[in-house]
């Protein structure tokens, strides 16, 4: 599976992969960081789609258009907010690339391209952080051979070397 898995950096609103996944929070209604120039990259008509889901809970993802983005969809998925680590929160982000992962497959995207899920305000330390994405990343893509290509789309370039890092031990 390593070599379905990409590390780059840059900015995923320009993404031209099939999905990208939003690291939002559980009202789906926008906010800060990846999630407010995801939605200003997409025009207003992702806020009005995102208004119809009704929220979101922290681990899973639900699914809109990308409107004016390159990507076909986005999947928004809030991820756990850190808390020390003795909180399900591993578990938590886990499920948050699972669930957007089947969500793309369901809706035949083979390119989905992740942000760095609560490593910004939700305050996950990159380095676990990063073992956990990638480790969740590898067992769906072990069973599923219909996604082509996974990758990271770090900001910046210490959020890159602990993903290049978790790849490498991977
Ligand atoms: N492309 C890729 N990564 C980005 C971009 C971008 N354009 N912009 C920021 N990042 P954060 P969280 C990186 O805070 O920790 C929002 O208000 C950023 O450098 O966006 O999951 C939501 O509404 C960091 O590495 O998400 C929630 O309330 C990573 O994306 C809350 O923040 C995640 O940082 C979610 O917090």
């Amino acid at each position: 599976m390593k070599d379905r898995i990409e590390i780059i950096q840059g900015d995923i609103t320009r993404s031209d992969a099939d999905a990208i996944a939003n690291a939002a929070n559980t009202s789906l209604l926008g906010g800060g960081g990846v999630d407010g120039a995801i939605h200003r990259a997409a025009g207003p008509q992702l806020l009005a789609e995102c208004r119809t889901l009704h929220g979101c809970e922290t681990g899973k993802a639900k699914i809109t258009r990308g409107y004016n983005l390159k990507a076909k969809y986005v999947l928004h998925t809030p991820g756990p907010v850190w808390s020390g680590g003795g909180r399900g929160e591993a578990e938590k982000l886990a499920g948050c690339y699972r669930s957007c992962l089947e969500l793309a497959s369901e809706h035949g995207c083979r390119t989905v391209d992740f942000p760095s899920i609560s490593t910004g305000v939700y305050g996950y330390p990159v380095d676990r952080a990063a073992r956990v994405a990638l480790s969740a990343i590898a067992d769906y893509l072990a069973s599923h051979p219909e996604i082509e290509r996974v990758r990271m789309v770090c900001f910046d370039a210490h959020t890159k070397a602990a993903y290049d890092a978790a790849l490498s031990e991977l």
